[in-house]
């Protein structure tokens, strides 16, 4: 029988050497008859409550029992059988404290192999839960008991990494208390999990990506916006506009390759109709921890009428920045802190990127009150920029300290060949920290950009980088093909690192979509001219056309995943293994 072979490499053979003989895609097929062996198992029935998510536990632990099974969650209207942690979609908010020696025993009663990855959090490889670099994932009916301590705390999350599990609803939220007293000080604390719900299975929605890359994208420019954009633009530079985008075989509309259309975008687990609620005192700080555990969903965040201080990205503090928005990418979290007043309520409200819909709940002194929802922005284009031709520099860059920031225009020898893997080559990629990405720049409101991210220590780590390492972020649309530099995972040799030795990661953006880049096991050290003040992340967003690069201490040995965290470009190439020894 053909089991779920996920990222399955033959546990006897040093997966260093074998990055051509992974299967990436048998799970998507063969896993029907066995589900449908197992459908006697009763599953659970499990509801959102719109009450209890959201809170964090009242205390640590370090030791905890968890099990993985299907249950039926209906979200939208109809029940689906899907894989959770605890029956509940988000799983439950794990609360863990810096300097326990932690202890968590998965069992998995599901028909399939699972495994649990600990999203940011440094660990052992072996306790990492890659099935495949980290361990051999957790048999049907096994149990598997990860034990590691606890030498961080912030905010993050965990998801699986087997299958779609994750894309279906496998994911919850990690809160770690430090063991200094927390620089922040706030009365409430809720955890926000942003997240992409559809009752169209993932198999189905890769295979209709992989027909059709816009299947999902209803907006594609018309005849009759032509004449709009000819009478405001004119004639000729609209023709010229539309003309380029042809030959890129791109549509300028492309935003999210997955949209509203199939997805209902969930806070806590509840739909915008179901509104969750975080209940406040007038006068209260509230910590706000966003977490974007969506599959392929971008979030515009705001709350109308309340300023949002940003004091933590990817678990690690940064320095108070006062926004009115930020847009968090797959996978990222961020902390703020906002301080309601009045005896009103306020509506959380998260756009997604390409403007499809919201996730949205509320604020309020009391349940069952709402806010008015904004309407939605207006939906991004594409511009020259994204392509990688800002040929006047593009956007403002403000007045960052580009030596921080090595800008060479590309090296012709080391851009991939255009191919079919390779649509598009980012002739002038440029610097986008200061940029707080598209659909975002100028639209009134105060926004994070990347560049305002500021750690609140100096970084322990202060040797320049030995030596960079320069990948290209490629893919070719129409095919729904991803990688780096040109090559899919299955086509690409691990990255070596040697243990204990610094080096410069340097991303070049060739397509036109932004790119949550996700290093398993080390910190992201982002250049975004703070110097040693550089804010550390797990998660990094590469806008399109851009080019960033971060520092990357190889502290910790092992078999590390580096990997795109959207799910379907992970799933279709955009994978590497990074080897530290
Ligand atoms: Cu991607």
């Amino acid at each position: 029988m053909q089991h779920n072979a996920e990222w399955t490499i033959p546990m006897h053979i040093p997966p260093a050497l074998k990055g051509r003989n992974v299967s990436r895609r048998q799970f998507i097929t063969g896993g029907s008859a066995l589900a449908a062996m197992y459908a006697f198992r009763p599953p659970q029935q499990v509801f959102a409550s719109s009450h209890t998510s959201g809170i964090v536990p009242p205390h640590t632990s370090s030791n905890f029992d968890l099990t993985i099974g299907w249950a039926n969650v209906n979200i939208v209207d109809k029940p689906q059988r899907v894989p959770t942690m605890n029956g509940g979609v988000p799983g439950p908010i794990l609360r863990w404290r810096e300097g326990d020696d932690l202890r968590l025993n998965i069992h998995n009663t599901l028909d399939e192999t699972t495994s649990i990855h600990w999203h940011g959090i440094r660990c052992p490889a072996h306790m990492d839960g890659v099935p495949g670099l980290s361990f051999a994932g957790i048999a049907p009916g096994a149990h598997f008991t990860y034990h590691f301590p606890i030498k961080q705390s912030g905010t993050y999350w965990y998801h699986s990494h087997s299958n779609m599990q994750e894309a279906m609803g496998l994911y919850g939220a990690i809160v770690i208390d430090p063991k200094e007293p927390d620089p922040n000080s706030y009365d409430q604390d809720y955890v926000i999990l942003l997240s992409d719900w559809s009752d169209v299975a993932p198999h189905t929605i890769i295979n209709k990506l992989k027909f059709q890359d816009d299947y999902y994208n209803f907006r594609q420019r018309t005849a009759a916006s032509f004449f709009h954009d000819a009478k405001k633009s004119g004639v000729w530079p609209t023709l010229k506009d539309r003309m380029q985008w042809a030959g890129m075989n791109m549509s300028a509309t492309d935003i999210s390759d997955v949209s509203g259309i199939i997805y209902t975008y969930l806070m806590n687990g509840c739909t915008p109709a179901a509104n969750w609620t975080g209940i406040f005192k007038p006068g209260e700080r509230i910590r706000l921890r966003f977490i974007n555990a969506s599959a392929m969903t971008f979030y515009d965040i705001r709350i109308p009428g309340l300023q949002m201080d940003v004091i933590q990205a990817d678990g690690n503090n940064v320095e108070p920045v006062r926004v009115d928005e930020f847009r968090i990418g797959v996978a990222e979290t961020y902390d703020c802190i906002v301080q309601p007043q009045g005896n009103q309520a306020y509506t959380i409200f998260a756009q997604s990127e390409d403007r499809t819909g919201y996730a949205r709940g509320t604020l309020a002194p009391h349940s069952g009150m709402s806010a008015p929802i904004p309407p939605m922005d207006e939906r991004p284009v594409r511009t020259m920029v994204d392509m990688g031709m800002a040929m006047h520099g593009g956007h403002d860059m403000g007045d960052m300290d580009m030596h921080d920031m090595p800008m060479h225009p590309v090296a012709k020898t080391h851009a991939p060949p255009l191919n079919v893997e390779n649509q598009n080559r980012a002739a002038m990629p440029i610097n986008r920290m200061a940029d707080p990405g598209d659909g975002l720049q100028n639209n009134g409101r105060r926004v994070l950009a990347y560049a305002d991210l500021r750690a609140t220590h100096p970084a322990t780590d202060q040797r320049p980088p030995s030596r960079e390492i320069t990948l290209h972020l490629t893919g070719n649309m129409e095919r729904y093909i991803w990688g780096f530099d040109g090559k899919k995972f299955s086509e690409a040799e691990p990255t070596p690192l040697r243990l204990g030795e610094r080096v410069r990661f340097t991303l070049i953006n060739d397509t036109m979509m932004e790119h949550p880049i996700h290093l398993h096991g080390l910190w992201s050290e982002l250049e975004n001219g703070n110097g040693l003040y550089n804010p550390v992340k797990h998660t990094i967003i590469v806008q399109p056309g851009g080019r960033l690069s971060y520092l990357v201490s190889a502290d910790t040995p092992g078999l590390w995943a580096f990997h795109c965290h959207l799910l379907y470009h992970m799933d279709l190439g955009m994978f590497r293994t990074v080897v530290v020894s």
